[in-house]
């Protein structure tokens, strides 16, 4: 297979943006070599600037669940770009997205549209911080929600205490409202506020993607909320990646747990850029222009992209039984790829939540960031790179889920799992 026209784009690209990406994962730095360049993609494939096809587990890290090009979302597209591409005032597609989110999310009854993840859990955190009048925060360490200043927090060791940047730009007095604590672990929630009475809102991704596929235990949840309200904190559940993913009613249908706001991103834009985020009336209510709280946007509820958004979750929402289509191909997948490593005596934990999968190459249960770090990260780049030379295009990294759209067929994760036979083979003997 030859990837000699990725290796040409990849050289000239990082002559001219950052490490040749607009997103830092993308660059395979974490699992070695250099990224393939995409010319086009269509139902499970990706096709390269070299001709090669890849069955694809990543979908552009999740939000195409109906695989590329699917003909409703496409057409929805077009259709609404001969209307026009943007208007900076408000269109009827952005209230009938609504609509389809609010039917389908029990805890929201208000939502706003921006244009990324990172946005929705921006805006959600300044809201909380508004309603509640507090200034600190809680994240877990190992979850990731976006680029914002305040949420860039260094994912150490998980002791429960302020932050510090972990990225350089982002000044220690942007991360001191900051607190940390330990996924699935309460005790390290409960001395965060007796840290701090000033928590504004616990923010977590109540089926972790960011660190693999950790999902919180549905016990801690529970108690996760009701901690949050004797303290009289909000509960963030950021659903950009696992939301539509796990299930198309939100982690609170699955976990019994609801959250008093919620993010979304990713599947809620169909492959456009929107981020979403929404909570009850009296919390929304503090959103300017009815409340206080600014937030604003200039592609907010982008047309074409609710076009897309709509088609998307219109379908979903027609096909109830598909999540529990796509999750039994993604356990086959795992639990094959599972069998085929114990043979040559390769150790996985794996896990899937939906159309969700994950795995780690490690021979001990992954309930936190830190079982996640003992991972084999040697084997995980040995492995990624052998099914990429197998046609199988797999997350670029051990922090990452991997995802099952609809375009993916039972014969294809059949033929994965006898690559990752061979590959398991190739890397035993070396
Ligand atoms: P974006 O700004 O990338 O749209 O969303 C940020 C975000 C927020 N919350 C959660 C739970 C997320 O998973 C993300 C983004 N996810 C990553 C993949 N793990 C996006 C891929 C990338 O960074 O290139």
């Amino acid at each position: 297979m030859s990837t000699k026209s990725s290796l040409n784009a990849f050289s000239k690209a990082q002559k001219l943006i950052p490490g040749g990406v607009n997103s830092p994962v993308r660059a395979f730095s974490s699992v070695g070599g250099s990224p393939i360049f995409i010319k086009e993609a269509k139902g499970a494939y990706l096709t390269d600037v070299d001709g090669n096809n890849y069955v694809d587990y990543v979908q552009s890290w999740g939000p195409l669940i109906f695989g590329h090009r699917d003909e409703s979302i496409e057409a929805a597209v077009i259709e609404a770009v001969k209307h026009g591409l943007s208007f900076g005032a408000p269109t009827i597609a952005e209230t009938d997205l609504a609509e389809l989110v609010v039917s389908m999310f029990n805890s929201i009854d208000k939502i706003r549209f921006v244009s990324s993840g990172t946005e929705a859990v921006m805006s959600a955190i300044r809201l909380a911080r508004g309603f509640t009048g507090r200034d600190d925060i809680v994240k877990f360490v190992g979850c990731y929600h976006g680029h914002s200043d305040c949420l860039l927090v260094e994912a150490g060791s998980g002791a429960a205490t302020f932050g510090n940047p972990s990225s350089p730009g982002v000044p220690a007095d942007f991360t001191k409202h900051t607190l940390l604590a330990e996924y699935n672990n309460i005790e390290s929630v409960k001395k965060c506020f007796a840290d701090s009475s000033d928590i504004a809102c616990v923010i977590i991704e109540p089926i972790a993607g960011n660190m693999g596929l950790i999902p919180a235990d549905k016990e801690f949840l529970l108690e996760l909320k009701s901690v949050c309200e004797a303290n009289g904190a909000l509960l963030i559940f950021d659903e950009v990646m696992s939301g539509f993913r796990a299930s198309i009613n939100g982690a609170e249908s699955i976990t019994g747990t609801t959250p008093d706001i919620v993010t979304l991103g990713k599947v809620i834009g169909g492959g456009m850029p929107v981020g979403a985020f929404g909570a009850r009336s009296e919390i929304m209510a503090q959103l300017s222009p009815e409340g206080p709280v600014y937030q604003a946007g200039t592609l907010s509820g982008n047309p074409v992209a609710m076009a897309a958004g709509f088609a998307a979750l219109s379908k979903l929402k027609q096909n109830s039984k598909v999540m529990s289509v796509l999750n039994a191909r993604g356990v086959r997948l795992v639990e094959g790829m599972k069998k085929e490593a114990s043979v040559y005596g390769i150790d996985m934990q794996i896990d899937t939540r939906g159309s969700m999968f994950g795995f780690f190459f490690n021979s001990n249960p992954v309930k936190n960031f830190a079982d996640a770090g003992k991972t084999d990260s040697e084997l995980f780049a040995s492995f990624h790179a052998g099914m990429l030379k197998e046609g199988f295009y797999f997350a670029c990294s051990l922090y990452e889920t991997g995802f099952i759209s609809t375009a993916i067929t039972d014969e294809m994760i059949e033929d994965t799992i006898k690559a990752s036979a061979k590959v398991f083979k190739e890397i035993k003997n070396g």
